[in-house]
This record gives structure tokens, sequence and C-alpha cells, in this order.
């Protein structure tokens, strides 16, 4: 169980220096704190109030703003009092020194959030996305999260679950009447209801994976023949010089990997060695064992390949196993040696910058994640699987109904894929489950 009790407190702002810091109390005793730490006698509700914060030897600490949003309308759901300060971390650890010295214990990680779960103030779903938006790296990820924390999420399975609701309603009437098998409804509207969940959840399944890789990024390798034009590739996409390049078959030989922004979508981007039989020594035959650990775990591949030179053994570096791949046919500025264009690869040159544009379009269209929608409001592996099981037992419940089994087999099927969608938005969720989503939380949020 959660103590929900006692006063916490935290710096809700990033370490280190800036314009403002922010301490944060919650708790029954956020008010009394406020008062004790600036001998203001009452803090008008939801203004800020400019004041002196002392420690508890009288002296000032530091001149702040500070806000008090009484119960129940804070972002806890308890009086919240924020004590706006100057950033610096000296005058804000000494602010929760005071605090901590009246009696309010320090936050744990996301605790603040889960008091705003535990009292009403957002389902778990609103509460998860919280993380998610403090820990985007993409616009795309911080919009959806932002609708996901807005309620898309929970709207959409709602609706699912107002219809099977409505379904367990007429079955359990039936019930009263076991004589009489489907009294309230027939198998064919069961089925047809049941059927309805099942399209909607379907619908929110296939998002997932997109939903997936705009929540978790994904990592992409560049792989190809020496001297191919691969970490010039990388360094094009990057916008940095990262990576050595020279005209030595061989140059590279660790995996080089860079974070970067693609249309929205968080990349690791990793160079590798050329990929040759005839290795030079033991650094490159370690490096080209490394070039393919990388393409084998990698989501997607860039197969670089010299458009100048004869192709020779390409096919050894596409991959088989239909992962998403796009062909560069590399240094476009020079004199073609074969065909790209029926070769279907992108044609790309460093010098001009020619085909960068289209390359990462064709990136983005081999994962096939369309990131312009946004309605991507699944993507939490915790969401999918539940989301998986509620489909299971909708697909039982479906076949029960269809063989005409008795209503309490369909009610079992129905009542289980409910538990699955009340498990997703935090209406009944372990204990276990809800700490170690809010352990990846930061202090303070
Ligand atoms: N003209 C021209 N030359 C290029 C282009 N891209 C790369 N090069 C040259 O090709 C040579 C090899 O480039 P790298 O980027 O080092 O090739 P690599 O595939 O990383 O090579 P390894 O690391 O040895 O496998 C260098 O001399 C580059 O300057 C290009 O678009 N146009
Ligand atoms: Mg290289």
């Amino acid at each position: 169980m959660f103590a929900t009790d006692d006063t916490i407190l935290a710096i809700a702002t990033p370490p280190g220096r800036g314009g403002i810091g922010v301490v944060r109390i919650s708790g029954p005793d956020a008010a009394h704190i406020a008062g004790a730490l600036t001998s203001v006698g009452r803090f008008a509700a939801r203004h800020a109030t400019l004041t002196s914060v002392k420690s508890r030897d009288g002296g000032v600490i530091d001149r702040a703003i500070v806000t008090y949003f009484p119960a129940p309308h804070s972002y806890t759901g308890e009086d919240v009092v924020e004590i706006s300060a100057h950033g610096s971390p000296i005058v804000l650890e000494q602010i929760v020194a005071a605090a901590l010295d009246t009696g309010a214990r320090l936050a744990n990680p996301g605790e603040f959030t889960l008091r705003a779960y535990l009292n009403g103030r957002m389902d778990l779903v609103q509460a998860e996305s919280v993380a998610d938006l403090i820990n985007a790296v993409t616009p795309l990820q911080a919009r959806v999260a932002c609708d996901a924390l807005e309620g898309t999420l929970t709207d959409r399975i709602r609706r699912i679950d107002a219809g099977l609701m409505d379904l367990i309603v007429k079955l359990e009437a039936s019930l009263d009447f076991p004589e009489e098998g489907y009294h309230f409804v027939e198998s064919g509207e069961a089925t047809c209801a049941i059927d309805a969940a099942l399209a909607g959840i379907d619908a929110m399944l296939a998002d997932a994976r997109r939903g997936r890789l705009i929540r978790e990024g994904l990592t992409l390798a560049i792989v190809g023949p020496p001297n191919a034009g691969k970490s010039t590739l990388f360094n094009s996409l990057v916008g940095a010089d990262r990576a050595i390049v020279t005209d030595v078959p061989g140059t590279t030989r660790d995996l080089l990997t860079e974070r970067i922004d693609l249309h929205g979508i968080a990349v690791t981007i990793v160079d590798t060695a050329g990929l040759r039989l005839e290795a030079a020594d033991a650094i490159e035959q370690e490096g080209i064992a490394r070039a393919r650990a990388a393409a084998e775990a990698a989501a997607a591949i860039i197969v670089v390949v010299d458009s100048s030179q004869p192709p020779g053994e390409i096919d050894e570096c596409v991959p088989r196993d239909g992962k998403p791949h796009v062909l560069v046919a590399a240094k476009a500025d020079l004199p073609g040696a074969w065909d790209a264009e029926s070769a279907g690869a992108v044609r790309v040159s460093a010098v001009s910058g020619e085909g960068l544009d289209r390359l990462r379009q064709a990136i983005v269209k081999s994962l096939d994640i369309e990131p312009s929608r946004d309605s991507a409001a699944i993507a939490n592996v915790r969401h999918v699987q539940l989301m998986a099981h509620a489909r299971d037992a909708l697909v039982s419940a479906r076949d029960a109904a269809q063989t005409g089994a008795p209503e309490e087999f369909v009610l079992a099927d129905l009542h289980d894929a409910r538990a699955a969608f009340d498990e997703i938005v935090g209406a009944r969720t372990p204990d276990d489950v809800l700490r170690s989503i809010f352990e990846r939380f930061c202090i303070g949020k």
C-alpha cells in the first residue's frame, strides 16, 4: 500500500542552475510548512505571493514566489505549495532542508504523480504519459505523449468498454431466466457486439507498433562494403564530422552511434566497418563481426554501395529476414558504374547533398509508420500486452456466443477482457505494477 497521509517535498526543476528553481510541497501540512518558512499567515488560493523564505534560524534564504493550490484543485489533488526561488542548487537545497525541519519528508521518484493518480486526478495512462512527455526527445514523441495525457487513449478504451458493459448487462439479465436461454440478447447480437469490440482493439494494436517506434525510437545500422561512403553518409545524417573518413578501405573499425531526429522519430544511427571477406588484420575482423551484430540488432538498415564502382557482393549486406532496409547508391556525383534506378537504390551524394532528403523519406517509408498521423494512442508495452490479453478473452467470448454456450461462459470472458482494460487505465492495478511504473519517473514529478 502507498502512504498518502504525510507531506512530501522535492525540487521539481532539473539539477543545475537556472533562472528559476521550484520546490514543490504536497500533503496535509503543505500550507502550514509554507507559513513556517515565510511568516506569511495565510496564502490566498492560486495567487502568486512574493515573500522571503527563511531557514530555521531566521536567516533569509531567498526572495521567492509562493503559490498555494488548496486541495482538491492541485496537481496531486492534495494541498500543494510551490516555491519558485532563484535557480541555484544551494538556495533550493536550503529551502528543502528548512521544509524538512518542519516535518515533511523527501518525495520518492514520481510520487507527486502517483498521488495525483491515487487521488483520481488522472488515470494510470495519463500518469504514464507524464513521464513520456518529460522524457520525449522529438516533437512527435511529445505530441503523442500529450495526446495520451489529454485522455485520447482512455477515451478509446472506454468506448470499447462501454459496448461490452452493455452486452454484459443484457447477458446477466438473461441469467435470471435460465430456462429461456439468451433472453435479452440473441446469440447473433452478442457476437456482433463482441466483433465490434474486437475491431476496436485490432485497430489499436495495429497502431501500437508505430506508437512504440515513436515512443521508444529505433536503431538504424549503416552497412556495406569498405570505402562505399558509409561514414561520410553517417556524418551527413548526423550533421557533424563524427566519423573518420579516408579513401583507405577499412577505415572504420568500431561502431559509432549518434542520436538523430528523423521526421520526428528518435533514431540511433550506427556507422559500421565495411563488410568484406578478406579482413586486413584482427582489428578489422573484429570490426566486421561487430558490424554484423549491429545489423542483426538494428530495426532497419541502410545498405550503402559505391555507385561509381562495380557493385560486387552487395547481396551479402541486404538483410534476408525481411527487415526494413534502404539501398543507397553513394557518390552520385561521380559517373555511375551500375544502374541505381533499376536496383531501386536512392542516389545520394555527400559532395552535392543530393538525395539526402529522399533518403530520409525512404527510411521512414520503409519503417511503415507514417508519422504525420498522430493517433498513436497505444505505445507502451504494458498497454499492448494487456490489450492483447483482452483480445484473447474476447475471441474466446465470441466462440462461446457463436456455439450457443451458456451465458456464464461468455460473461466470464467478457469480465476478463474488462479486467485488462481496468488494469490499463489503473482502475484495478496491482501495487507492484504501480511501483514499477512510478519508479521510472524523476524525483519531483
Ligand atoms: N565524390 C564523392 N566521394 C565520396 C562520397 N562519399 C564518400 N566519398 C569518398 O569515399 C571515400 C570513402 O568514404 P568513407 O565514408 O570513409 O567510406 P566508408 O564506407 O565509411 O569506408 P570504410 O569505413 O573503410 O568501410 C572517401 O575518400 C570519401 O571522401 C561522395 O558522395 N562523393
Ligand atoms: Mg567508414
